[in-house]
């Protein structure tokens, strides 16, 4: 332990004593937390610098939002809670985005945030950065504490592990007063005080009863369907999630980020078949997906009812950890509650060896809308307009993803974003990372970053050209830790579309950018590669040239700006264009 000696009395023994900064620290590295996703200043420069000192990684990048985004995607990753530092008031509030983020999608992350004198906080006395942090967070965190004294560091960080990690996991906020640092207390008998958190999120094993009620409800469906969230993609459990599959040869449906669990090419997956298999399927296992917006709510004509609101009449069982997911949407007839590992573990040993295999029936006719519209799609993606369109430039993306199944996806934008999901087939778990539950702009830079230092993979980020302006100032982090992000825009022009104008004639639309913008000079002035690509051929050449050398590459993709549509997929969620 790095400790300052501290001279007592002349002649006396010299004390060991550890500061704050050295038992946040300390108590970070003991419980395996060795990478920071960080903003310097006041109070908590010194906690970066000291912490980088000890050898944690110490990734600082020039926003607090795109370090909270890198925090909560490393959770997401790794299974451990990903650490965003910040300073006070403003700091906090930048990071504040991304702690929402992590609690809204599940993922594990801690922001700790230095905060200023309670005394003059409390009194609303104008300290400098005041702000009643702790306040602020507890609502938007799945947890929220502060500490008071150097004694208490070890407790505060363990019950944020804790908290972050276990059940259904989630972004905590824990606050540390600059004073906090500067305290000093006897080096022994602080890590005394230190706490090593044993098993942080403890296997929930799932009530025999409710697995025999899914299992019986499971066999005797005529047309089954398995979703597949992101939450199973956190679990990990990806060879007993493959085993259950094709054990029990139900079709699946990937949600976005368990794309690639199960190869999108697994002749069982029925993302191509989308809009057939909800409404048709009459018993639906849903295993770590929410039915929310993005699920239609589990009703609807999404789901074959008749009007909006209406019940398709299909029956569901819900594998989740959280005991109050069941029901928020519809009637959940066989929830099973525990971690994905241990659920589908135990439905395993609980099927037998001998199980049902769906009808040829429910199977062929899933498969004669898959094959259609894969050939479809094959037709659409074969044409080679000029300038490009979404299609023509992801059937590229689709190649280089196909041979480099390993990359990690980064994807962002509206269009960009709708077409890269339904055009790049995934390969491997946990390889597609994205906008997630809130659909927000923002995590594109963020994400490739920790993406690339947690699994020291290649990172692909198709970024539409709004979508990259949220983060695009960190490229230059990208470039400064010479990390092997590829980062391609898809450059129609602006929000949507580049072809709105002002009625009046004055102003730019508010959907529409600069013209003809070259982004790919921005990387360029950080030392990165900047392409200029017009062309399939030359989008190619240059993303293969980027993952041969792993440099930092930024590929401005001329996309036409006439191509997209409003809103991408969910025009039906835009007022006005509804109205239209
Ligand atoms: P998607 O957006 O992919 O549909 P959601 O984020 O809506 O996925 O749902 C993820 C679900 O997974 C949440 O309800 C969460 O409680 C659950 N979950 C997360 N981790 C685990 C786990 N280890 N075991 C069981 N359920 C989990
Ligand atoms: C934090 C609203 C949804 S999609 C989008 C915006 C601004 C950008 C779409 O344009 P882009 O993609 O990225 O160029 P493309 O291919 O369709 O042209 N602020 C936040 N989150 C969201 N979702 C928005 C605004 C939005
Ligand atoms: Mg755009």
């Amino acid at each position: 332990m790095n400790t300052t000696a501290q001279a007592l009395a002349p002649g006396a023994q010299t004390q060991e004593m550890a500061d704050g900064f050295q038992l946040v620290i300390d108590a970070l590295k003991l419980n395996g937390i060795d990478t920071i996703y960080a903003l310097p200043g006041i109070p908590i420069t010194d906690l970066t610098r000291r912490a980088q000192a000890d050898g944690m990684r110490v990734l600082s990048f020039r926003h607090e939002q795109n370090a909270g985004y890198a925090a909560s995607i490393a959770g997401f990753l790794t299974q451990k809670p990903g650490i965003c530092l910040t300073v006070s008031a403003p700091g906090f509030l930048n990071g504040l985005n991304a702690l929402a983020h992590a609690t809204t999608n599940c993922f594990p992350m801690i922001l700790i945030s230095g905060s200023s004198e309670r005394e003059i906080v409390d009194l609303q006395q104008g300290d400098y950065e005041e702000l009643d942090q702790l306040a602020i967070a507890r609502p938007l965190a799945k947890a929220a504490y502060r500490v008071l004294h150097a004694e208490d560091i070890g407790v505060g960080i363990a019950r944020a592990i804790r908290a972050a990690v276990s059940g259904r996991p989630g972004g905590v906020y824990l606050d540390m007063p600059a004073k906090l640092f500067a305290q000093s207390i006897d080096a022994a008998a602080g890590r005394k005080t230190l706490i090593k958190v044993v098993d942080p999120a403890p296997k929930q094993i799932p009530a025999p009863e409710s697995v025999k009620r899914a299992l019986e409800i499971l066999k005797s469906a005529k047309r089954p369907l398995i979703v597949l969230g992101k939450g199973a993609a956190y679990a990990q459990a990806d060879a007993d999630i493959r085993s259950l599959i094709e054990k029990t040869g139900i079709p699946y449906l990937p949600m976005s980020m368990a794309k690639g669990l199960m190869p999108d090419v697994h002749e069982q997956c029925a993302s191509a078949a989308r809009s057939y298999v909800l409404p048709e399927a009459d018993v639906v296992m849903l295993i770590g997906a929410r039915l929310n917006w993005l699920l239609s709510h589990g009703k609807g004509k999404t789901w074959g009812g008749k009007a909006s609101k209406e019940w398709g009449g299909q029956k569901f069982i819900q594998i989740d950890i959280s005991p109050q997911e069941a029901d928020s949407n519809v009637r959940i007839d066989a929830p099973v509650v525990g971690d994905i590992g241990s659920c589908v573990k135990a439905l395993l040993e609980a099927m037998g060896s001998s199980w049902p295999k769906p009808s040829t029936e429910w199977m062929g006719s899933i498969f004669e809308r898959k094959s259609k519209n894969i050939e479809k799609m094959a037709e659409t993606l074969a044409k080679n307009p000029s300038p490009m369109n979404f299609h023509s430039a992801l059937n590229v993306v689709r190649d280089v993803v196909k041979a480099n199944p390993d990359a990690i996806l980064v994807n962002e934008g509206a269009n960009a974003l709708d077409f890269t999901r339904s055009i790049v087939d995934m390969y491997k778990p946990r390889k597609r990372i994205d906008v997630g539950t809130w659909g927000i702009m923002g995590i594109g830079m963020g994400y490739s970053v920790a993406a690339a230092v947690v699994t020291g993979q290649q990172v692909i980020a198709i970024e539409g050209d709004s979508a990259f302006g949220f983060s695009g100032m960190e490229v230059e982090t990208i470039c400064r830790y010479n990390l092997p992000v590829c980062i391609v825009v898809m450059n129609n022009n602006g929000v949507y579309k580049g072809t709105d104008v002002d009625p009046n004639g004055r102003d730019p639309a508010p959907t529409v950018f600069v013209k003809n913008a070259r982004y790919d000079r921005i990387i360029e002035a950080f030392g990165g590669v900047g392409v200029h690509a017009t062309t399939p051929a030359e989008l190619r050449k240059a993303m293969d040239e980027a993952i041969r050398s792993r440099k930092p590459t930024l590929i401005n993709a001329v996309i036409d700006e006439t191509a997209g549509t409003e809103s991408g997929r969910i025009t039906s969620l835009n007022p006005s264009a509804k109205k239209k």
